[in-house]
C-alpha cells in the first residue's frame, strides 16, 4: 500500500468508497471537469439528458480548442451549442483560441490537492501541479459533472525517482520519452506515476506538466508532481497563489513499485514512426531528411519551450526544404512571445505561425506531404493521425525540433554549436481572462436557452444486453490498436462528433473500409450482433468515446482481445458493449471472419462472476473468456449503458 504517497492522500481525502488497494473498485469524488469540443458535444448531451439543473462540482470548463477548422457551418454551430450550455448550466467557457484545454487548465484553474476529471486522455498533465487529473470518456464526465462520483480500479502507486541533473539539452521530453522506451505503451495500465526525488528540482510546472501530459501514451491512469516550493512560485505568477497548498510524500512513503531515473545520464531522444514508445537516442536515426517541422501540443508548447525554441532560432534561419511550424499551447504563452520578442525571431526564421489550439496533432491542418518525414514536439505518432497515410511523424523535443528544422535532417542538437538558453519563468503571467466567459448565476442561467444547429443530433437509444448474444465476428484486429484506428478523426471526420448516425460510417475506415457496410448487413439483415477480436492493448490512446459508441450504434456488442486499454475498455462498459479478455491468449487464432458465434448465459454468469463461454459455431470449439468488470461495471452492461443505468436509478428513486 503507497500510503504517504502523494497520489494516496488526495485519493483517500476524495474517497467515497472501497479501500485504497490496487485492483478494488474505489469511487471518488470529483472536484473539477474539462471537456474540449471535440468531446464535450457529446458529453453535454449526455449531460443534458441526466437532467440535472446546474453541474454540481467545484468547477468545470469547457474548452474550445479541436475543431477549430471552420470549412462550414458544423463546428461553429457546435462551438455554439457548446457556449449556450456552459451558460446554462454555470460551466466556464475558453472561447477558441484561447489555447489547448490542457495547457490553459494548468496556467488558469488546476488545484494542488484536488481531483479533476476531463473528456481527454491528456487530462493528467494538470499532474504537474500536484492534483490528481485523469481522462475518462465524456459519458462519466457528464456524471461527474451530476455530482456523480468515479469509479476506477485503484491503480498501483509508482514511484519514479529522478536523481542527478539534466545536462544542457536534454530536457522534460526525454524523461517521458525515456520511461516510454522502458515500459511502452502499455507499461502503465493500472497505474500512477508519482515524481520525486531531487531531479524534480529542477524542473519547472510547465515542463512537470510535459512529463505528466504524455504519461497518457504510457497508458497510465494519471501522472502527478508533489506540490512544492516551485508550485508555488509559479500559481503566483499566475495570480492565484491562494490555490497552492504544500503536499508533499512521507518521508517514509512506500510506493507499489519504484522506477529510477538518473537524468545525467539521459541524451536526446526520439520516438519513431509509428508509436510513441519506439524511442531511440536522437543520434541512431540522425540524417534522416526531413520535410516539415513544428512544436505545438499539449505536451510541449507552453511558455519555456517557446522561448526557448525563439532564442535558438534568433538570427538563424529554417532550412529552405523544410515547413516549419509553430502552434502555441496558450494565448497566454503566445502574448508572452510576442512581448518577449520570441515571435519575431520565429517569423524571421521562416516559421509559420498556426493558430493557437490543437490543430496538426490531431490532422486538423498542416498535413506532411506524401510520404513526407515529420519531426513534432507532440504526443502521438500513430500512423494517418497526422492526416497523411503514408507520412513517417517523428516525437522529440522542441530543441530537437528546432536544431532539425535548421539542418534539414534530424539531428542531434549538441552537434550545432549553438549555447544551451537558459528560460527564466515570469515574475507574473498574462492572465489573458478576458477570453474566459464565467458561470451565470443560477436565475438567470436558467432563462438560457441552449442552441442546437442542425449537425447536432438526438442520441440513438439502446437496449439491454441480451440474455445470449447470437454473433458474427466481424472484424478481426492486432495488437495496440489505437482509437485512431477505430474512430479516426482529421479534418473531415472531428465535426461530426455531434452526428453519431453520420460519424458512425468512418469506423476502422482507414483498416477495412467495408467494416462498416458487413457490420450494417450482420445487424440489419442478419439481425445478429457484430463481434470484433482483438490482441493486446485494444483501445489506446484517446478518451474519444466515440470509438464505442458508433460502433455500438452499427451492432457491435462483443469485443473480445488479449488486453485493453483503460478508458476504452470503461468507454465500451459505458455504452453497452462487453469487453471479454481471452483466458489462453492463443485462442486468438481461433476466430475467422464471418464465425458465427453463440455466447449464452450472459446475465448469469456476469452477474456471478464466472467465466464466460464463447462457441465459436462454425469451428465448433468453446474459448473460454474472462472479463475485468466492476459489479457496477456488470450492471451497467446489464442495463444496455451507463445512461440507461442512470435513468434506471432515477426511476427507482422517484
Ligand atoms: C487526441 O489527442 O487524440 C484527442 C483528440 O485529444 C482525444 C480526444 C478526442 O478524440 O476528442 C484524446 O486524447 O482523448
Ligand atoms: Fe489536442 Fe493533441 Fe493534446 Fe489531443 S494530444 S489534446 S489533439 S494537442
Amino acid at each position: 500500500m503507497a500510503r504517504g504517497t502523494v497520489a494516496y492522500k488526495i485519493l483517500q481525502s476524495h474517497l467515497v468508497s472501497g479501500k485504497l488497494l490496487p485492483g478494488e473498485e474505489i469511487a471518488i469524488r470529483i472536484d473539477q471537469t474539462l471537456t474540449q469540443d471535440a468531446t464535450g458535444t457529446m458529453a453535454y448531451l449526455q449531460f443534458e439528458a441526466m437532467g440535472v439543473d446546474r453541474v454540481k462540482t467545484e468547477l468545470s470548463v469547457s474548452y474550445i480548442d479541436h475543431n477549430m477548422l471552420q470549412t462550414d457551418f458544423k463546428n461553429p454551430d457546435d462551438h455554439k451549442y457548446l457556449m449556450s450550455v456552459a451558460k446554462r448550466y454555470g460551466i466556464w467557457l475558453s472561447k477558441p483560441g484561447n489555447g489547448i484545454c490542457h495547457q490553459v487548465h494548468v496556467e488558469r484553474f488546476a488545484k494542488p490537492g484536488k481531483t479533476l476529471l476531463g473528456s481527454d486522455s491528456h487530462t493528467p498533465t494538470s499532474g504537474g501541479v500536484g492534483m490528481i487529473a485523469i481522462g475518462a470518456g465524456g459519458l462519466d464526465v457528464a456524471a461527474a459533472m451530476a455530482g456523480e462520483p468515479f469509479y476506477l480500479k485503484m491503480p498501483k502507486i509508482v514511484g519514479v525517482k529522478l536523481t542527478g541533473k539534466l545536462p544542457p539539452w536534454v530536457t522534460a521530453k526525454d524523461i517521458i520519452l525515456e520511461l516510454l522506451r522502458r515500459l511502452t505503451v502499455k507499461g502503465g495500465v493500472g497505474k500512477i506515476f508519482e515524481y520525486f526525488g531531487e531531479g524534480i528540482e529542477e524542473l519547472s510546472v510547465p515542463e512537470r506538466a510535459t512529463i505528466t501530459n504524455m504519461g497518457a501514451e504510457l497508458g497510465a491512469t494519471t501522472s502527478i508532481f508533489p506540490s512544492d516550493h516551485i508550485t508555488r512560485a509559479y500559481l503566483r505568477a499566475q495570480g492565484r497563489e491562494e490555490d497552492w497548498i504544500e503536499l508533499l510524500p512521507e518521508p517514509d512513503a512506500e510506493y507499489d513499485e519504484l522506477i529510477e531515473i538518473d537524468l545525467s545520464r539521459l541524451e536526446p531522444l526520439i520516438a519513431c514512426p509509428h508509436s510513441p514508445d519506439n524511442v531511440v537516442p536522437v543520434r541512431e536515426v540522425e540524417g534522416t531528411k526531413v520535410d516539415q517541422v513544428v512544436i505545438g501540443s499539449c505536451t510541449n508548447s507552453s511558455f519555456v519551450d517557446l522561448t526557448r525554441a525563439g532564442k535558438l532560432l534568433e538570427g538563424r534561419k529554417v532550412h529552405e526544404d523544410v515547413i516549419f511550424a509553430v502552434a502555441p499551447g496558450s494565448k497566454q504563452a503566445l502574448e508572452l512571445i510576442t512581448q518577449n520578442g520570441m515571435l519575431l525571431n520565429f517569423l524571421k526564421a521562416g516559421a509559420r505561425i498556426l493558430e493557437s489550439a490543437c490543430g496538426p496533432c490531431i490532422g486538423m491542418g498542416y498535413a506532411p506531404p506524401s510520404g513526407g518525414v515529420s519531426v513534432r514536439s507532440f504526443n502521438r505518432n500513430f500512423e494517418g493521425r497526422s492526416g497523411t497515410p503514408d507520412a513517417k511523424v517523428y516525437l522529440a523535443s522542441p530543441e530537437v525540433c528546432v536544431a532539425s528544422a535548421i539542418a534539414g535532417y534530424i539531428v542531434d542538437p549538441r552537434k550545432l554549436g549553438i549555447d544551451w538558453p537558459k528560460v527564466d519563468m515570469p515574475e507574473k503571467f498574462p492572465y489573458g481572462d478576458e477570453t474566459f466567459i464565467p458561470p451565470l448565476a443560477e436565475e438567470e442561467a436558467k432563462r438560457v436557452e441552449i442552441y442546437r444547429g442542425p449537425n447536432i443530433k438526438p442520441l440513438p437509444e439502446f437496449d439491454e444486453l441480451p440474455e445470449s448474444v447470437e454473433g458474427e465476428v466481424s472484424l478481426i484486429v492486432g495488437d495496440n490498436i489505437t482509437t485512431d484506428h477505430i474512430m479516426p478523426a482529421g479534418a473531415k471526420i472531428l465535426p461530426l462528433r455531434s452526428n453519431i448516425y453520420a460519424i458512425s460510417e468512418y469506423v476502422y475506415h482507414y483498416v477495412d473500409p467495408d467494416f462498416v457496410g458487413r457490420a450494417k448487413l450482420i445487424r440489419d439483415q442478419k439481425k445478429k450482433a457484430n463481434i470484433i477480436v482483438g490482441g493486446e492493448n485494444y483501445g489506446q490512446g484517446s478518451s474519444r468515446e466515440h470509438a464505442a459508441l458508433a460502433p455500438r450504434f452499427l451492432g457491435v456488442r462483443v469485443v473480445i482481445a488479449k488486453s485493453f486499454a483503460r478508458i476504452h475498455h470503461a468507454n465500451l462498459v459505458n455504452f453497452g458493449i462487453l469487453p471479454l479478455e481471452f483466458v489462453s491468449k492463443e485462442d486468438y487464432s481461433k476466430f475467422s471472419l464471418g464465425d458465427e458465434v453463440e455466447i449464452p448465459q450472459l446475465m448469469e454468469r456476469l452477474s456471478s462472476g464466472r467465466d464466460i463461454v464463447v462457441l465459436n459455431r462454425t469451428t465448433g470449439e468453446e474459448i473460454i473468456c474472462k472479463y475485468n468488470l466492476t459489479p457496477k461495471q456488470v450492471s451497467v452492461l446489464l442495463a444496455g449503458g451507463l445512461l440507461n443505468w442512470i435513468k434506471g436509478r432515477q426511476e427507482v428513486t422517484l
